[in-house]
């Protein structure tokens, strides 16, 4: 059973939001008309507490974009971005969410960012979705969203290790930074994950 995953089709990725990934908004049709072909659809939502670590505006002397150390791992500190409730953590107004049976929310813990929807980036705490996952028996996960270099890819490398067929449809995602996502297409390909794009969905 194949089940469509869709990472972080939040206001704050999409232009006009505070970490917007330029073209985020083409995706969201694209999406939208995709989803009829799967048994079942799931989301995940960035969901941020104020005081977050991965916030530039929390780390007196460092600049957004900058990489730093927290807690022995490389932190890219980003703009406020995805707070819990607010309207940049909402969805696209755009995105059909009929279909979304779960949405799985991360990011929460404000010791660690969390840009897999499986696990935090120390991959100390599990977010239920393998479980969940597995209890629906699906085995096949198509992934699509925001953004392509970072949640959704390593959204991917979890799905894989934790022993799922992962692909990702690479015209319903959209990068930060063109080079990091050239890099994760190969990352993707070398540990045997798939890319398509959605015509070839049927
Ligand atoms: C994301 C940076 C920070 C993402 C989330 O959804 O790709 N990127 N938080
Ligand atoms: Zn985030």
């Amino acid at each position: 059973m194949k089940a469509l995953v869709i990472i972080d089709l939040q206001n704050d990725f999409i232009p006009g939001g505070s970490l917007a990934v330029h073209g985020g908004d083409e995706i969201v049709p694209i999406i939208n008309e995709l989803q009829h072909k799967f048994d079942l659809v799931i989301a995940t939502q960035d969901w941020h507490p104020l005081d977050h670590s991965s916030f530039a505006e929390n780390h007196s002397g460092n600049k957004e974009f900058e990489v730093i150390k927290l807690n022995g791992i490389d932190q890219t500190l980003w703009p406020v971005h995805c707070v819990q409730n607010s309207k940049g953590a909402a969805f696209s107004p755009e995105l059909n969410s009929e279909k979304i049976e779960a949405i799985f929310r991360k990011g929460t813990n404000k010791e660690i960012d969390s840009y897999s929807g499986f696990y935090d980036n120390a991959h100390l705490k599990s977010t239920g979705l393998s479980g969940y996952l597995k209890d629906k028996g699906v085995t096949k996960l198509y992934f699509c969203g925001l953004a392509a270099d970072y949640c959704v890819y390593y959204s991917i490398m979890d799905a894989l290790n934790e022993g799922f067929e992962a692909i990702l449809i690479e015209d319903a995602t959209k990068a930060i930074s063109e080079e990091k996502f050239i890099e994760a297409k190969k990352d993707i390909l070398r540990a045997g994950g798939g890319i398509i794009i959605s015509k070839e969905l049927d």
